[in-house]
């Protein structure tokens, strides 16, 4: 497991030499998806949730071009509040290792880390994917091709609403992307618990995803899969509430001439803004509740594989 530019924390190296459950977090969610200081206790709530469910958190970044996987209190308090944290895909890998810079890890980056480090299973709030107006930008996001790449399931509550759903869908079959709804047959829209759309497969238990996974990598170890964990019912926004501001803060966007890597954390500051932080509690409601089912899942398949 060594690499020159890894640097995997003694805790996570010893519980994945022992084939012990860990659970990969991103970083990007924290610098680039919310507000300090709400970020930082999102983040520790995040990790606590995880080691209640007898699984280790192992939160990725880049930190003065070292990939860090685990992070102690101090580094994760760095990654909420410094202003330098770059947000980070893996194409900007190599040019904050060479630079000795920080960075945040997307999805997409953060899988590529876990992969190197030997981690299966990685919780998030909900995946990038295919942007709406796709046509013109042709943005898309990386997060769809590293799961095509890196053998990592991502836990997510579908993909962010403010994207393309069935485009992205499309997307992901295109990929080869298996995309399994936990409970549910509906592929969830990140703040709401519906979307119209179906999911390919369905299981009901976390056994139920580790056989699926297992069967997944005796196939090929090139590529992950999703699943799909909508947000409790308590905490959802109806879609028809949240299309409104979604199409605003689109708008906003649009007129501001706000594109690229920009994007996402535009689109997510401003609608937590439109909708006065409900979308914010949504995001954060979501995003434990796929670590609690990322470490369940994490947990049956280190058992199932031993
Ligand atoms: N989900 C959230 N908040 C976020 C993101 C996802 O709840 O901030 C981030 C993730 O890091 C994801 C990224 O990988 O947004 C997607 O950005 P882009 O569309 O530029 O690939
Ligand atoms: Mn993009």
């Amino acid at each position: 497991m060594t690499h020159p530019d890894l640097d995997v924390a003694p805790e996570i190296a010893d519980a994945l030499a022992q084939g012990r459950p860990v659970v990969a977090l991103e970083s990007t969610i924290i610098a680039h998806g919310m507000p300090y200081p709400g970020n930082v206790v999102t983040a520790r709530a995040l990790e606590h949730v995880i080691r209640n469910e007898a699984a280790l958190p192992a939160t990725i970044a880049v930190l003065g071009g070292r990939l860090k996987v685990g992070l102690d209190e101090g580094e994760l308090e760095h990654v909420a509040q410094s202003p330098n944290m770059a947000k980070a895909s893996v194409r900007d890998l190599p040019v904050l290792i060479a630079g000795k810079h920080d960075g945040a890890t997307t999805v997409a980056s953060t899988m590529r880390i876990a992969a190197m480090a030997g981690i299966r299973v990685f919780a998030t709030g909900g995946i990038g994917g295919v942007h709406r107006g796709v046509e013109a930008t042709a943005d898309v996001s990386a997060d769809l091709t590293e799961l095509a790449l890196s053998p990592v399931a991502i836990v997510s509550a579908g993909a962010k609403a403010i994207l393309d759903l069935p485009r992205t869908l499309e997307m992901l079959e295109t990929l080869s992307v298996p995309v399994i709804g936990y409970q549910c047959d509906e592929f969830p829209a990140f703040y709401s618990r519906s979307s119209g759309l179906r999911v390919p497969a369905r299981a009901d238990s976390p056994e139920e995803i580790a056989a699926i996974l297992a069967a997944r990598w005796r196939l090929s170890n090139a590529g992950g899969a999703l699943i799909a964990n909508p947000i409790p019912s308590a905490d959802e926004i109806p879609a028809e509430k949240i299309e409104a501001q979604i199409a605003v803060a689109l708008q906003d966007a649009k007129a501001q001439g706000i594109a690229g890597k920009e994007a996402t954390p535009f689109l997510l500051a401003r609608i937590r803004d439109l909708t006065k932080g409900e979308s914010q509690r949504a995001n954060v409601a979501l995003a434990l509740n796929n670590a609690q089912l990322g470490a369940r899942i994490a947990r049956s398949f280190s058992t199932s594989a031993k």
